[in-house]
C-alpha cells in the first residue's frame, strides 16, 4: 500500500512501514519500522524539525515511485523494494544493492526481509540496508577514528567504549560514535547518516568490493542521505540536521593546561604562577578528580581545596579560567546530598528487577543518572550551581560512555533499564546516547545558571549531534609518536563528522612524554581547534617547561603563535558555527577533485589559509609534504611553492612545516599570554601577495555572551589583487554594529622583493615601512568601519 503527502511517501508492507521523506532539496530521510513498530524519529541526534523541502514532485507508476526536489530525486522500485538517489546532474548515489536491499537481517549472506510476521519483542530484529559501492567512491568520516582518512574497504563499529590503555589504530570504536560517512567520487560528495543509538556497523565495501552495508543491531532503520554535491554542502546540511557547534567564549580557544591531577590548591597556584613567570601563554586550568571529596561529583576535597572560591578568584585575577571535572557515576552514600536527592527523586538507571543499577567507578559503588529522562537532565544541570558559584567557568564531562570498573573498561549491561520518565528503554537501545545526554544536561544547566554566558562544556563520549552540546576531546591517548600520528587523522575524521571543536591531549596522556615529543606535539597542537595539554597521574609531568631547554622555548614560541592566531581561529569557529565547516580540515575539503588528497592524512588545512604538515617521528628534520594546487608560502623562510607538488620539507625542531596560501589574509593579535592580558591593538593582517587574487574573511565579536545575535559583531572581507607591479589590498567595509576597541590596524605584506615606489591609502600617500632584510612591507592604518584600499606600486 502506498500513501503520500506533499513531501513523503509511505509504504505499508505486511506489518512493516517504510517512509521516504524529502526534508530539504538535498536531504532525504528513509525510515524503516519493522514488525508493527511505531514510526519514531530520534530526538538525540536530530534537532531541526521544520524542514522546507521546497516543491516535491511525487510520481507514482505501477512498480515505481519517485520523489523529486529541485536538487535530487529518490527512486523507489516497489517489487522488491529498492531505494536509490540521483541528482540533477545525473549522478547516482546511495543505490540499494539490487539483490540484498533493506530489511530485517536474518543471517550472513542472506537478503534482509521486509514484511515478515510480527514478533512481539521490545528490541526487534537487526536491521540493515545494503548499498551499491559504485566505482570510484571513497568513504570518509565515521567520527572519532584513529585509523586513516580513507575508510574504503573497512568495517566501522559504532559503540562507545572506554578502551584499555595504549590502544593502537586497530582499535575500531572509541569513546564517541557518529554513524555518518561523507562519500567522495570524482570530486563530488554525498553523505549518509544512520540514526540509531544502539550498536551500529558500517561495512564500507569490506566484505565485498561492490557493496557497502549499514546496519543497527536492533530496532528501526532510520537513515538520511545528503546529495551534496560539495563536502561543504553535505556538512552544512548535516549540521543543520544535528545541530551547530555553538560559538565558544573566546578564552576557550586559548591554551589549556591539565593534569590528573593537580592535587592541592597550592599546586594549582604554583602551576598558574609558573605560566606567568615563564611568560608562557595559558588561558585555562583543568581541575581533575582529586579536587573532589572522595571523588563525589560536585564537591571539593576539604583538605587539598579548603577555599575553592578564594583559589578561583586568585586564578581569575591572574587571567585564568578554571574547568572542573564531573563524572557520570554518583557515589552511593546517604550522607551525600547529590546521591540522596537523585535517589529520593528516583532518577537513576535500574536493574531489570527495578533496583538502582550499581557499579564501581572512582568513588567506589555508584549509581548512574538516567539522562534519557528530561527531569534527570534538569536536576543534573542544577547540581552545577555550587561549582559555578565557586568560580568554575567550564564543565568537563568524563566517564560518560559510561565507563565502568567492573569488569575493567566495561559499560552497562544491555538489560539495564533507563526509565526515561515514562518511556523506558533498555541500555542497549540508548547506549551511544548516554554521553551526549550528559553533556546536554551540563550545557543546559550552565545556560540556566548563567544565561548571559556562553557555556563551556567538554565531553569524552558523545553521539551524532554532540557538537551542539560540547566540544569533544579524544580521551586517553598515549605519549608515543604513534599516537601523535594517529591524532592527525583522528581530528580530521571528527571534523568531517560535524565535530569541528575537538582536540587530543597534547603531549599524550598515558606514559612518559619527552621534550622532543612534547615540542613536536605542541607544534601540531596549536592548530587543534581545542588545545590542551593533559597527562595521567603516574607519568612524568609535561607542562611546557617540564623538559627544560630547548623544549620550553619551542613550546613558548608555539603557544605565543597560537595566541596571535586567535582572531583567525575565532573567525573559523564562527564559520563552523554557522556552516558546519570543520576548523581543522582534510585537504580534500578544499580539493575534492584531487584524488591525491584522499589519503593525505598526515597533513591538513587549518581554515583556508594554513597548510600544516607536522613532524611525527623522533630525530627527524625532514618530511614529505604534498602541496595542493595554488601558491603557498613557507612560514619560516617565505619560500614560495606552487602546487600541486610533492616536496621534502626541512622542519627542524621549532619550525614545523607550515604554509600560508597566497593572497589570503590572516588576522593576528599582538603577542600576549591570555585573552584580555593586553589590549588587542594593533590588529595585523598578514598577507603574502602573489600574482592573481584571493580573499579572506575576518569575524569578531565580544567573544562572550549573545550580543552578536543583536547585530553586535563585525565581519569584513580582505581581498588581494596582484597584477604585475601593482598590489591592491581592500580591507572591506564592516558588516555588523560592533565598534572594535582598537585604534590601529597594520597590514603586513610578506615576501615583497624590493622597496615599493609608492604606497597609497586611497588617493593619499600611506604611512609605511619596508624591511629589506625580511622582505616585509608594513602599512599603518586606523580602525574604521568603511573600506580601505591600499595600493602598492612596485615600479
Ligand atoms: O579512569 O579523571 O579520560 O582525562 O584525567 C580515568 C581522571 C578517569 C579519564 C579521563 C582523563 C582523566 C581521568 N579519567
Amino acid at each position: 500500500m502506498v500513501a503520500k503527502d506533499a513531501s513523503k511517501v509511505c509504504l505499508t508492507i505486511g506489518s512493516d512501514t517504510v517512509e521516504v521523506t524529502a526534508l530539504a532539496p538535498d536531504l532525504f530521510r528513509v525510515g524503516y519500522f519493522p514488525q508493527g513498530r511505531a514510526v519514531d524519529y530520534s530526538f538525540v541526534a536530530v534537532i531541526a524539525q521544520d524542514w522546507q523541502s521546497g516543491p516535491v514532485a511525487i510520481v507514482e507508476k505501477v512498480d515505481e515511485v519517485t520523489l523529486a526536489t529541485s536538487a535530487a530525486t529518490a527512486h523507489l522500485s516497489l517489487d522488491p523494494l529498492r531505494i536509490g538517489f540521483t541528482d540533477h546532474a545525473g549522478r547516482s548515489f546511495a543505490l540499494d544493492d539490487p539483490v540484498l536491499g533493506m530489511g530485517c537481517f536474518t543471517g550472513s549472506g542472506e537478503a534482509p526481509v521486509i514484511g515478515v510476521p510480527s514478533r512481539s519483542e521490545t528490541l526487534g530484529m537487526p536491521v540493515r540496508v545494503h548499498k551499491q559501492h559504485l566505482a570510484g567512491e571513497h568513504y570518509f568520516g565515521c567520527g572519532e577514528r584513529t585509523g586513516e582518512l580513507d575508510k574504503t574497504g573497512t568495517r566501522q563499529i559504532f559503540w562507545n567504549v572506554d578502551p584499555p590503555r595504549g590502544q593502537t589504530a586497530l582499535e575500531n570504536n572509541l569513546y564517541a560514535s557518529i554513524p555518518f560517512t561523507l562519500v567522495l567520487a570524482e570530486g563530488q560528495a554525498w553523505g549518509f547518516f544512520l540514526d540509531s543509538t544502539t550498536r551500529v556497523e558500517f561495512d564500507l565495501a569490506h566484505d565485498e568490493p561492490q557493496r557497502a552495508w549499514f546496519g543497527a543491531d536492533n530496532g528501526d532503520l532510520v537513515y538520511y542521505v545528503f546529495s551534496g554535491p560539495t563536502p561543504a554542502d553535505v556538512l552544512a546540511r548535516y549540521t543543520e540536521l544535528t545541530g551547530h557547534t555553538p560559538l565558544p567564549p573566546l578564552w576557550a580557544l586559548g591554551y589549556g593546561q591539565s593534569r590528573f591531577s593537580y592535587e592541592t590548591a597550592e599546586e594549582v597556584r604554583q602551576i598558574a604562577r609558573s605560566f606567568r613567570e615563564r611568560d608562557i601563554p595559558c588561558d585555562t586550568l583543568y581541575l581533575d578528580i582529586d579536587t573532589l571529596d572522595g571523588y563525589r561529583v560536585f564537591t571539593w576535597n576539604p583538605v587539598g581545596f579548603p577555599d575553592p572560591q578564594g583559589l578561583l578568584a586568585e586564578l581569575r585575577e591572574m587571567g585564568f579560567h578554571a574547568v572542573s571535572i564531573v563524572d557520570a557515576g554518583v557515589k552511593v552514600d546517604d550522607q551525600y546530598a547529590v546521591y540522596a536527592e537523585g535517589k529520593a527523586r528516583d532518577l537513576y538507571c535500574k536493574t531489570p528487577e527495578g533496583n538502582d543499577y550499581q557499579n564501581v567507578v572512582w568513588p567506589g559503588i555508584c549509581t548512574f543518572p538516567d539522562f534519557t529522562n528530561p527531569e534527570t537532565r534538569t536536576w543534573w544541570g542544577q547540581q552545577h550551581a555550587p561549582l559555578l558559584d565557586a568560580g568554575v567557568e567550564g564543565i568537563w564531562c568524563d566517564m560518560n560512555e559510561p565507563g565502568l570498573f567492573l569488569p575493567p573498561n566495561s559499560t552497562m549491561p544491555p538489560d539495564v533499564v533507563h526509565p526515561g520518565g515514562g518511556k523506558a528503554q533498555l541500555h542497549i537501545q540508548v547506549h551511544n546516547s548516554y554521553g551526549s545526554l550528559m553533556a546536554q544536561a551540563a550545557r543546559e544547566g550552565l545556560l540556566l545558571l548563567r544565561p548571559d554566558r556562553r557555556p563551556f562544556v567538554i565531553s569524552r563520549s558523545g553521539y551524532a549531534g554532540i557538537q551542539r552540546h560540547a566540544l569533544l576531546w579524544t580521551g586517553d591517548n598515549s605519549s608515543t609518536w604513534e599516537h601523535l600520528t594517529m591524532s592527525l587523522s583522528q581530528l580530521q575524521n571528527l571534523g568531517i563528522s560535524g565535530v569541528g571543536w575537538a582536540g587530543v591531549d597534547v603531549g599524550g596522556y598515558y606514559g612518559d612524554s619527552s621534550g622532543e615529543l612534547l615540542a613536536r606535539w605542541t607544534e601540531f597542537g596549536i592548530f587543534q581547534p581545542f588545545c590542551r595539554n593533559h597527562s595521567e597521574k603516574t607519568t612524568r609531568h609535561q607542562e611546557p617547561w617540564a623538559f627544560g631547554e630547548p623544549y620550553e622555548s619551542i613550546c613558548r614560541d608555539m603557544l605565543k603563535l597560537r595566541q596571535r592566531l586567535l582572531p583567525y581561529l575565532y573567525t573559523l569557529f564562527e564559520e563552523c558555527h554557522r556552516t558546519g565547516a570543520p576548523i581543522l580540515r582534510p585537504l580534500f575539503w578544499a580539493y575534492p577533485s584531487d584524488p591525491a588528497t584522499y589519503s593525505m592524512d598526515d597533513e591538513f588545512l587549518c581554515g583556508d589559509a594554513f597548510l600544516v604538515a607536522p613532524v611525527t617521528r623522533p630525530g627527524v628534520e625532514h618530511r614529505h609534504v604534498y602541496i595542493p594546487a595554488g601558491s603557498w608560502f613557507h612560514w619560516w623562510t617565505g619560500t614560495r611553492i606552487d602546487g600541486p607538488a610533492h616536496i621534502l620539507a626541512h622542519a627542524p625542531l621549532g619550525q614545523p612545516a607550515v604554509y600560508v596560501r597566497a593572497n589570503t589574509a590572516v588576522p593576528l593579535w599582538p603577542e600576549m599570554n591570555y585573552v584580555g592580558h593586553e589590549e588587542a591593538d594593533p590588529l595585523t593582517y598578514l598577507l603574502y601577495p602573489f600574482e592573481g587574487s584571493g580573499s579572506a574573511t575576518f569575524y569578531e565579536d565580544e567573544g562572550e555572551g549573545y550580543e552578536q545575535l543583536n547585530g553586535f559583531y563585525c565581519r569584513r572581507s580582505i581581498t588581494s589583487d596582484v597584477d604585475g607591479g601593482n598590489i591592491r589590498v581592500v580591507i572591506g567595509e564592516q558588516e555588523g554594529k560592533s565598534v572594535p576597541a582598537r585604534r590601529h590596524v597594520r597590514l603586513e605584506l610578506r615576501e615583497i622583493a624590493s622597496e615599493p615606489k609608492a604606497v597609497h591609502l586611497g588617493k593619499a600617500p600611506a604611512t609605511w615601512r619596508y624591511d629589506a632584510e625580511q622582505r616585509r612591507l608594513f602599512v599603518d592604518l586606523h580602525e574604521t568601519a568603511s573600506s580601505q584600499l591600499i595600493h602598492v606600486s612596485m615600479e
